[in-house]
């Protein structure tokens, strides 16, 4: 379990562009990464710059709204803030990369420059190359691709070629199909082979292995005993050498556990799901929310490290 809260300083909104004074965004991913890889927890907020995410959709279109939001999540102590102009929520329609960029051309620098100024990363959740390109030249320095480099050819490539961190997720099929049918003999297994062989892939492609971060894909062409199963199995996946990522911020599994409909009203199940993932190994947590469950994440690991 693990020891410190290393990234407290966010909180208080104290630069730590000046504690990693003169240190690249890279450097200091690795950096990030390294505290996961040792037990330490770190938060991805999310900035869905989209008209129909399915729990923050509209939210962040302006892009004043969005840069208000990043500097809340960064002032909670967010250490990377991930910013998607499409939505892959269940049923969701393919958003040309053309469109993504429009959607991102004024937020992104915006948001790229508080962020820099805080030494928080940025990442950008896309599937198409051209996007993480033009994300990568406006300052982020992961890419977070739920196809896992597989919808488009060059986007592993262009990893490598950048220096980029890249988040390799698990999704079953597509966005607009993943749900109608998911079927696994073994999904643990499955998660398991589908993130190994595409780390590996990663690597041939260029990518430095210490910038790989794998995620099961919570939500992503499962159903709740696969998505369930997934999160009590999570240290399975520990030898696979690379930080782990959840995702369940907000998702439907939470809302049939607890037969609550709208997802701004599954912060309680988002916090036990993240509580339960870190006691498994998950060290990375993609959320909406954070400063609750940056304070859960800081008292679970309190009173597990007083021992
Ligand atoms: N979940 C969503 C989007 N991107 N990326 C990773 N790595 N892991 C996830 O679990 C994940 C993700 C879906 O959530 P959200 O962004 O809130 O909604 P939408 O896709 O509707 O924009």
């Amino acid at each position: 379990m693990a020891a410190a809260w290393p990234w407290s300083c966010y909180a208080s909104g104290c630069s730590a562009a000046r504690l990693f004074f003169g240190v690249t965004m890279s450097e200091h991913l690795l950096r990030i990464l390294d505290s996961c890889r040792n037990g330490n927890p770190a938060l991805m907020g999310i900035l869905n710059v989209t008209p129909d995410s399915f729990s923050d959709g509209g939210r962040f279109l302006d892009a004043s709204v969005a840069v208000a939001g990043a500097a809340e999540m960064i002032g909670e102590g967010a250490a990377i803030i991930d910013v998607g102009a499409e939505s892959t929520r269940p049923g969701a329609e393919r958003i040309s990369a053309e469109e993504q960029i429009r959607r991102l051309r004024d937020i992104l620098p915006a948001v790229s420059r508080i962020a820099d100024d805080a030494g928080v990363i940025i990442s950008i959740d896309t599937t198409r190359a051209a996007v993480a390109a033009f994300a990568v030249d406006a300052g982020a320095a992961v890419i977070n691709d739920v196809s896992a480099g597989r919808d488009d050819d060059n986007m592993l490539s262009l990893a490598a070629e950048k220096g980029c961190g890249v988040v390799l997720m698990h999704m079953l099929g597509q966005p607009a199909t993943m749900q109608s049918n998911p079927r696994y003999d073994d999904v643990v297994g499955a998660v398991k082979t589908f993130l190994s062989d595409r780390r590996e892939e990663a690597i041939r492609a260029g990518v430095s292995p210490e910038q790989c971060i794998l995620d099961p894909g919570i939500g992503f062409g499962k159903r709740l005993q696969d998505n369930l199963a997934l999160m009590h199995s999570l240290d399975r996946f520990l030898d696979l050498g690379s930080p782990i990522l959840v995702g369940p911020s907000r998702k439907r599994f939470i809302g049939e556990i607890c037969s609550v409909e709208t997802p701004v009203n599954r912060l309680g199940g988002t916090v036990a799901a993240c509580l339960s993932c870190f006691r498994r190994g998950a060290t990375l947590f993609r959320v909406h929310d954070i400063m609750p469950v940056r304070q859960a994440l800081a008292v679970a690991a309190a009173i597990e490290d007083c021992a």
